[in-house]
């Protein structure tokens, strides 16, 4: 059985401003909605929350609704550097972290040794650690599936976690309004509830034909879920560090003169089309050369730096050339280093 957590932070890009404008703390505060007239809030505090303001209300129903509402600009880069920090932690943890949003992930704990392998104890720690590293609160869900930690995350919210272990899987489910699952819009609680579906309890006693008539494919995953079916695994995403082109000669080459006209005349033009597509996101945090001798004795020498430059990878080659001591060269590769990846996020990006 998997052990999940999902963690969500607190009212997130405003919890950062407060805890960077400690004076706002007991106001009601928004970010975003730059324009009294046509913006639109990306989150409130829980203080503003009590008026009725909410994320991606536009800014003029907001004043409406509490006038004394503070909005701040965002600051994008201060959330992302944020978000990065707290993957960071996630990683001390598993290597099974699955990214949803800026402040928000799924980590399947199901080997991590922490805490005699406890997923509550080891939420708790997480949460700990976050606060004290970056002076920011998170709250998590705990359970064996991945739908159920993310109701859980929203149970306790602000700062704190919810579990719901194995043995409480079916009960649970059969309390939960449906609305609560994830994919479950307004529009589709108002059809469910036209016919008698409220709770997780109706679709467990329904029959099975009633939802997939009128719901199709989603139909059957809902059921599944009432039924305490979620075969999700925690998806990785596989991040590219490097991007890298290489060539193996026809035969051994040995004069550094023509080793780095193919540096420049073909391996850097070929490295600077390949990386493009991964320039649009992220940036080189290094630049290096590989060799490979006639032996088959490899050697690699890289060199911290955030653009391409002709000069440094040729330096890289004589060094490089220089540790195989008179050996000819099999082949000849370059690469450059890629540096964290961003989170983009159209959704957001689009109320800011
Ligand atoms: P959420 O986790 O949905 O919201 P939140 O962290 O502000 O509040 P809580 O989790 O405590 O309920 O979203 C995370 C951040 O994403 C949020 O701080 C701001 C941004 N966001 C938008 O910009 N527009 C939106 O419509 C939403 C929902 C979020
Ligand atoms: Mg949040």
């Amino acid at each position: 059985m998997q052990k999940l957590i999902h963690i969500d932070m607190d009212a997130f890009f405003v919890s950062v401003e407060i805890r960077d404008r400690p004076e706002l703390a007991n106001l009601p505060v928004a970010v975003g909605g730059n324009s009294k007239r046509r913006g639109v809030l990306s989150t409130c505090n829980y203080i503003a929350r009590e008026f009725g303001v909410r994320s991606a209300m536009p800014t003029s129903v907001a004043l409406i609704k509490c006038p004394n509402l503070v909005l701040v600009p965002s600051r994008m880069d201060v959330y992302k550097e944020v978000s990065t920090h707290i993957r960071e932690i996630f990683s001390r943890y598993t290597n099974i972290i699955e990214p949803l949003s800026l402040d928000e992930a799924y980590l399947d704990v199901t080997d991590c040794k922490l805490f005699k392998g406890s997923a509550t104890l080891i939420a708790q720690d997480i949460r700990e650690t976050i606060y004290r590293e970056t002076g920011l609160t998170a709250s998590a869900g705990i359970s064996s599936l991945k739908f159920l930690a993310k109701v859980a995350s929203d149970y306790n919210k602000p700062n704190g976690q919810f579990v719901i272990t194995p043995s409480e899987v079916c009960s649970f489910i059969a309390e939960l309004p449906l609305n609560k699952i994830s994919g479950v819009g307004k529009v589709t609680f108002e059809k469910l509830k036209s016919l008698g579906l409220e709770y997780g309890r109706d679709i467990q006693a329904v029959d099975q034909a009633i939802i997939n008539n009128n719901f199709g494919k989603f139909g059957l995953v809902l059921y599944q879920r009432c039924q305490g079916i979620d075969n999700r695994n925690v998806e990785t995403t596989r991040v590219r560090k490097s991007v890298g082109v290489e060539r193996t000669f026809p035969e051994d080459i040995d004069d550094l003169d023509t080793l780095r006209s193919i540096l420049t005349d073909k391996l850097i033009p070929e490295l600077k089309k390949r990386s493009e597509k991964y320039l649009h996101e992220r940036k080189i945090s290094k630049l290096g050369v590989k060799v490979k001798f006639n032996d088959f004795h490899q050697t690699t020498k890289d060199f911290a730096y955030s653009n391409f430059d002709e000069g440094i990878f040729l330096d890289l080659l004589t060094e490089a050339v220089n540790r195989g001591d008179g050996k000819k060269v099999r082949l000849l590769g370059v690469h450059i280093g890629l540096n964290n990846i961003e989170v983009k996020n159209q959704q957001f990006e689009l109320s800011w």
